[in-house]
Formats: structure tokens, C-alpha cells, sequence
């Protein structure tokens, strides 16, 4: 008996069972910024989420400036956590506009055992994205893998701009990766990304630069003893590690575990994904009331006419916003 079901029920059929050509297909869907693609993609995450996300997966962000052996230490990591018994996808974010392939090669062949294990899934997304259309990407791009068995996600971005941002408001966990100096180049890592940071990493502790390593563990200890902690139940760890050799990943994996463990005794790593997932709905919200105000070739116009008003300073802006506002009613659709 043949039965001629839905070709869908057979595509998620696939994706569930982990296929990694069904799930770069699924991926490539919900990065289409075509019409017909987005509704076919809304219709996949409903019926994935429908199922019930999976719970227990754990995502991890990881950003460092470029240099520092982001993708060294992804694919020491990603095999070492193979070797667990994990299923790990890695998701490389890039916000940048031009990306050469240069790098994308480079990042290839440093994670060239990851890209060849039936046990891991690796993804750069698209250069040229928006932050917003990223954070979008990237976290369907999250449900999709943790639907198709990826129990550990990693999701690397390059230290530019605000993409470690985007990137820890989508993971469970931030780790940074340091470079093995203290000192005046301390003061070059940006404040801002230290304290987002969960678990701190001074890669390269090896050869010339061990003892190097060492002082930059001290000293970067000493400075997040100043900060205020990101959550009271924590306070970030800084590790020295080896990307190249491999030694120091046991440690990380031992302090992931710990912060796994106070995580969830403090009942903070499902509260964190609640409110992840509250704060991505308020933000599609806010971007797509922004985007169909201004699409609306009625609302162009008026919209026109209010920044020349504001520019001449012949109206308030709030008064001239709240003007428009109360102008748009039924068709804001
Ligand atoms: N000595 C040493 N070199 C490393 C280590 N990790 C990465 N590198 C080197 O640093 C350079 C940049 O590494 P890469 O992983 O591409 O950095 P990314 O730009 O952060 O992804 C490469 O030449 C790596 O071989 C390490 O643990 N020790
Ligand atoms: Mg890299």
C-alpha cells in the first residue's frame, strides 16, 4: 500500500532523524528572505515547535576578537565533546557586510574534522545580514538543530559590533576567548563583552606564550572581581586553555558542567530561554510595526512630511510621532 501523505511530514520526518542535507535545506529555507519561502518556513517551526522543543540541549555562545583561535578551539572543543557522546552543531554568526572566502576557507580547514563527523553539523550564515535579521536566522536556525538531535549548539560570532550581544540573548551560556596578553591590550577588550561572559578562556597557553597565558589569567581574574556579576549565582571563571594542543579543554568542559549544575539549581537556565524567548517575540514585534508603518505608501508620505517638520523645528518630534500614530489604525495590517 502506497500512501501519498504530505511531501512536509516526510521532510520533518527526515530532519528529526537528523539528516544533515534535510537540515541544511531547512536552514537555507529560514534564511530566504522570499515571500513564499517565509510562509513555508513559518509553517516548518510551527509544526517543529508543536512537537515540543527539546529541553535538555544546551547552547552555548563564544565570540573573541578575531585571531585569538575562535575556530581552533571550536573544532578541539566540538570533537572533544563527540568523543561525550554529544551531537554538536556550530553556528558561526557574522554580521559583517563583506566576509571574504578567504576566511570562510580558513574556517573550514581549521574545523575540518567537525565538517567530516556524522555526530556534528557545522553552519556560517550568509554575510550581509542585518543584526536583527541574524538574531532572527540564528535562533530558527537554533530550533531547527535541537530538533534534528543537536543536543550541544555552539554559536560563534566575531567580536565586532553588538553580535556578542545578539548572541548571549540567544544562548544559555557566553564564553570568551581571550588572547594571552594583560596589560595596556587589557584595556582593549570592551568592557561591555567581559560582563556578558560566563566562562572567560585565555587561549594560546602553550610554547613562548604559557607564561604570558598565566599573567593574562591573573590579571583578568583580578578585573572581573571589580564588575558587577551578570547573575548572583555565578561568578565567571577565567581558564587558561590551548586550542592547539588541546590542553585545559578537560577543565572547560568540568566548569561548563558546574555552571550547568548552579544554573539549573537556581532554576536560571529555563527562566533565562522563558525570557530569551519573550524579549525575541517583543523585538519581531517592534521591527515588523516599524516595517509595516513605512511600507505603507500611505503612511510615507505623512511620514515624509513629519521629519521635514521636525528637521525645520516647526514641530516636536514626540508630538509629531504621536501625530502619525494616531493616524495609522486600520492599515496597519
Ligand atoms: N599557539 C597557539 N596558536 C593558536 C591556538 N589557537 C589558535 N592558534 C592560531 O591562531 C591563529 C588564528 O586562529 P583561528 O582559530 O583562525 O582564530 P579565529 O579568527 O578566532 O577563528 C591560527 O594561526 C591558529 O593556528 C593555540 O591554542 N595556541
Ligand atoms: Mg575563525
Amino acid at each position: 500500500v502506497t500512501v501519498v501523505g504530505d511531501p512536509r511530514d516526510a521532510r520533518i520526518a527526515l530532519l528529526r532523524r537528523g539528516d544533515r542535507r534535510a537540515l541544511a535545506r531547512a536552514i537555507t529555507l529560514i534564511e530566504s528572505t522570499r515571500g513564499a519561502d517565509r510562509a513555508e518556513a513559518e509553517a516548518l517551526l510551527t509544526r517543529i515547535a508543536a512537537e515540543g522543543a527539546p529541553q535538555a540541549t544546551l547552547r552555548i555562545g563564544m565570540s573573541g576578537v578575531p585571531g585569538v583561535g575562535k575556530s581552533t578551539f571550536v573544532e578541539r572543543f566540538g570533537l572533544a565533546a563527540i568523543a561525550r557522546g554529544h551531537r554538536v552543531a556550530v553556528l558561526a554568526v557574522d554580521p559583517s557586510s563583506k566576509r571574504t572566502g578567504g576566511a570562510i576557507l580558513g574556517d573550514k580547514t581549521r574545523m575540518a574534522g567537525l565538517a567530516r563527523a556524522p555526530e556534528a553539523f557545522v553552519r556560517p550564515t550568509a554575510a550581509g545580514a542585518t543584526l536583527g535579521g541574524v538574531a532572527r536566522r540564528t535562533g530558527e536556525a537554533i530550533e531547527l538543530v535541537e530538533a534534528a538531535g543537536f543536543d550541544l549548539v555552539l554559536v560563534e560570532t566575531v567580536g565586532v559590533g553588538q553580535s556578542e550581544t545578539a548572541v548571549a540573548s540567544l544562548t544559555d551560556l557566553f564564553i570568551l576567548l581571550l588572547p594571552p596578553a594583560g596589560g595596556d591590550e587589557l584595556q582593549g577588550i570592551k568592557k561591555g563583552v567581559v560582563e556578558i561572559a560566563d566562562i572567560l578562556l585565555v587561549n594560546k597557553a602553550d610554547g613562548d606564550l604559557a607564561a604570558a597565558a598565566a599573567r593574562a589569567v591573573a590579571d583578568y581574574t583580578a578585573a572581573i572581581n571589580l564588575l558587577r556579576p551578570r547573575v548572583a549565582w555565578w561568578r565567571p571563571p577565567v581558564l587558561p586553555v590551548s586550542a592547539a594542543t588541546g590542553a585545559g579543554v578537560d577543565a572547560v568542559f568540568e566548569e561548563i558542567a558546574r555552571w550547568r549544575q548552579t544554573a539549573e539549581a537556581a532554576g536560571a537556565r529555563l527562566a533565562r530561554r522563558r525570557e530569551q524567548a519573550r524579549e525575541r517575540l517583543w523585538d519581531e514585534l517592534t521591527a515588523g510595526l516599524v516595517a509595516r508603518f513605512a511600507d505603507d505608501p500611505a503612511n510615507a508620505a505623512r511620514l515624509e512630511a513629519a521629519l521635514a517638520e521636525v528637521a525645520a523645528g516647526t514641530a516636536s518630534p514626540a508630538v509629531a510621532a504621536r501625530r502619525l500614530l494616531d493616524g495609522i489604525g486600520a492599515n496597519l495590517r
